[in-house]
């Protein structure tokens, strides 16, 4: 099963990996419940992210409360990946799919956003999303993860629909020397509704000397608006550093309240309807 699948998401992403949209991955193995972040242990995340103190009041979510919801669904392997633009499409109408795009910030396009397999840079099985500066001074770039809605037959994106109300990626060795990286996360109108930052080099285990892995993480209330879209932002110093994305979490899309009490009501009239003809003939056979 798992070699029919990764055929033919490799099929469909070298099939459609050199159109101007870039990758296209269907359906990837989906991960869920205890450890469906950071299975391997390989990579401890064991820093949680500052939340910024700029008045923002949604905090970040744990790894435990993320996997505890049975609406949580985590892909582990980016196999399939290219250095643009890439985009996960799931023929199950009730999950988002997913749109991965890198900008350069600073001026030298010498960042790349691939899969990778080393495991330096994954928390899970298969590969994760390599993220370098390859030379030079320091560098800025930024990614996003836009969950949204993916027309095949047209390859056509819309971003504005299918927002969830909880999602996450495992950053893995920010190292020593590096700077930090943060995590935005914004609704669908743009409102920034959390900003949670790692610092290099303050991992827990060994501080001061090791590379930091953390887990950027987000879970809304009712009263807080939901994720349209986030945005991981590293800064690097000269020379070539890489980190490692890995682990995307995200729930399924959450039913409109209004839908969920038509759902209610018609499954109580389909119950009363076959209530109203058993009934006689439960009475009938005693
Ligand atoms: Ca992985
Ligand atoms: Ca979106």
């Amino acid at each position: 099963m798992f070699k029919i699948t990764t055929t033919l998401t490799l099929l469909l992403a070298t099939t459609l990996g050199g159109h101007a949209q870039g990758a296209v991955i269907a359906d990837p193995t989906l991960a869920s419940g205890p450890n469906a972040i950071d299975p391997a242990g390989a990579e401890t995340l064991d820093q949680t992210p500052a939340t910024t103190s700029d008045g923002l009041a949604v905090t970040a979510a744990t790894e435990a409360s993320l996997e505890a919801r049975n609406d949580f669904r985590v892909v582990q392997n980016f196999t399939g990946f290219g250095n643009t633009t890439n985009t996960i499409h799931f023929t199950d109408p009730t999950l988002p799919d997913i749109r991965f795009t890198r900008e350069q910030v600073s001026a030298t396009p010498n960042d790349f956003g691939e899969a990778t397999s080393s495991d330096g840079f994954n928390t899970s099985a298969g590969a994760a999303i390599r993220l370098r500066n390859n030379s030079g001074g320091n560098k800025t770039t930024r990614v996003r993860f836009d969950f949204g809605s993916y027309d095949a037959g047209s390859d056509t994106w819309d971003g504005s629909v299918n927002a969830i109300s909880a999602a996450s990626i495992n950053l893995i060795n920010l190292s020593p020397g590096m700077v930090s990286a943060a995590a935005s996360f914004y609704a669908e109108d743009g409102t920034l509704i959390s900003q949670q930052t790692l610092t290099a080099g303050t991992d827990a285990d060994t501080p001061g000397s090791g590379a930091t892995d953390g887990l950027f993480a987000l879970e809304v209330d009712g009263s807080t608006p939901l994720i349209s879209y986030f945005d991981v932002r590293i800064v690097y110093p000269g020379g070539i550093k890489t980190v490692g994305l890995d682990d995307l979490g995200f729930t399924a899309i959450p039913e409109p309240a209004s839908l969920a009490l038509i759902g209610i009501g018609g499954l109580l009239m389909i119950r009363r309807g076959r209530d109203a003809r058993t009934a006689p003939a439960a009475f009938l056979s005693h």
